[in-house]
């Protein structure tokens, strides 16, 4: 059994798959603490989780004029500058369950909770590739960098994505070739020994176990780059789909949903009001400024209060890579028995999540980010 060797994982967790380990932590739980516990943070894996040895461990970069670098984790931790970020990272399939109400997609039937923030400390990618050679005339030619995990299927074939050379490159990308989560090293689930940390985008290209990066002219020519993680219109279907007319998802688009109370949960009426709990997050460094719920399916809002972390200083602009937790206080309807409560969040760009899943369904069931609709009951 391959699998032989994952870790041992809190019994907290709501299991999506145990053989590769996919799970998310309950809602309620979820929206407790700004940072996420990391025994708790989803966890999301497309095969056994490597056991790499850190002393022996070699980080190579390759595809840059000064020839091949070899970097050890001795090398990361001593000769580059340690940067620490908070950065919420979102699978692509966050959410798809309610994709799959409307119509079956194909993939892990994902609640509201794949999806996580922590704190990660390691090198800035732009540092490490600057010492491996890029430069100005690599600009000219280069478009992508691409990674490499270390986890293997059975024929050997590894995890890969990549992301566009000038979020790896930029000042201002906050990529970082990331060591430590939470202050401790990365844990087995998460990457350890080092995992790439790109905040604002899609946790696919977030790769684990980083065993190569290369800075090249092509994205990468994995499955995962090029036969998955796209978005498809409502009506492409398995027999029509051609996954080379859309492009890789890379950053993501704005995202809220509800976690508390939980959805089919009662309320009771002597309580006069309800707590309102959820998380928002935007792709792209783009911060959330606002949180709307209603309480009678969309006729009336009200603007939830937006947390940020509590020793957190504001983000600069256009690098708002965590989310924001909200609650609100909202009065129960005097008559209702059922409330439909709803959320939905808006960015700085003005990007507002759309009402309904039908018009955004696609086969994969990615990039499910329509309002969030919970529907709970009055005891009296
Ligand atoms: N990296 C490797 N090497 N192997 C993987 O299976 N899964 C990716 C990404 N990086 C994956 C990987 C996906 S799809 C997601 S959503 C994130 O890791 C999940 O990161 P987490 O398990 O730390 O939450
Ligand atoms: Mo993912």
């Amino acid at each position: 059994d391959p699998y032989s060797s994952d870790p041992v994982r809190h019994p907290a967790l709501r299991v999506n798959s145990l053989k590769p380990f996919n799970a998310e932590p309950p809602p309620e739980i979820l929206s407790d603490s700004y940072i996420t516990p990391s025994a708790i943070f989803f966890k999301r894996n497309h095969l056994p989780v490597p056991q790499v040895d850190p002393g022996s461990y070699r980080l190579y970069i390759e595809g840059l004029p000064g020839g091949v670098l070899a970097l050890s984790l001795e090398d990361l931790k001593t000769k580059f500058p340690k940067h620490t970020v908070t950065a919420t990272l979102q699978c692509a399939g966050n959410r798809r369950s309610e994709m799959n109400k409307v119509k079956q997609v194909k993939g892990l039937n994902w609640g509201i909770a794949a999806i996580s923030n922590a704190t990660w400390s390691g090198a800035k990618l732009r540092d490490v590739l600057l010492a491996a050679g890029y430069g100005p005339d690599v600009a000219k030619w280069a478009r992508h960098v691409q990674f490499e995990g270390l986890d293997k299927d059975v024929s050997g074939t590894t995890y890969g994505a990549s992301i566009p050379l000038n979020k790896a490159v930029s000042e201002e990308g906050d990529v970082l070739l990331a060591y430590e989560m939470n202050g401790e090293d990365l844990p087995a689930d998460h990457g350890f020994p080092v995992r790439v940390v790109v905040p604002g985008t899609v946790g696919a290209r977030n790769v684990k176990w980083l065993g190569k990066v290369t800075v090249s002219a092509e994205e990468s020519g994995s499955h995962w780059q090029q036969n998955d993680y796209k978005g498809f219109s409502p009506g492409t279907d398995w027999d029509t789909v051609d996954f080379k007319s859309a492009p890789a998802i890379q950053e993501l688009p704005i995202q809220s949903a509800i976690t508390a109370p939980a959805d089919g949960g009662v309320v009771e009426r002597s309580s006069e009001e309800v707590t309102v709990k959820g998380y928002a997050w935007s792709g792209g460094g783009r911060e959330v400024v606002r949180v709307d719920v209603s309480l009678d399916g969309g006729k009336t809002w009200q603007v939830a209060q937006l947390k940020d972390g509590e020793n957190e200083a504001p983000p600069p602009p256009g690098r708002a890579w965590a989310w924001k937790l909200w609650e609100v206080q909202a009065p129960l309807p005097p008559e209702a028995q059922e409330l439909e409560i709803i959320c939905k969040a808006v960015d700085n760009s003005y990007n507002m999540q759309p009402d309904s899943v039908p018009p955004i369904w696609n086969l994969r069931g990615v990039l499910s980010n329509a309002w969030h609709r919970v529907k709970v009951k009055i005891t009296e």
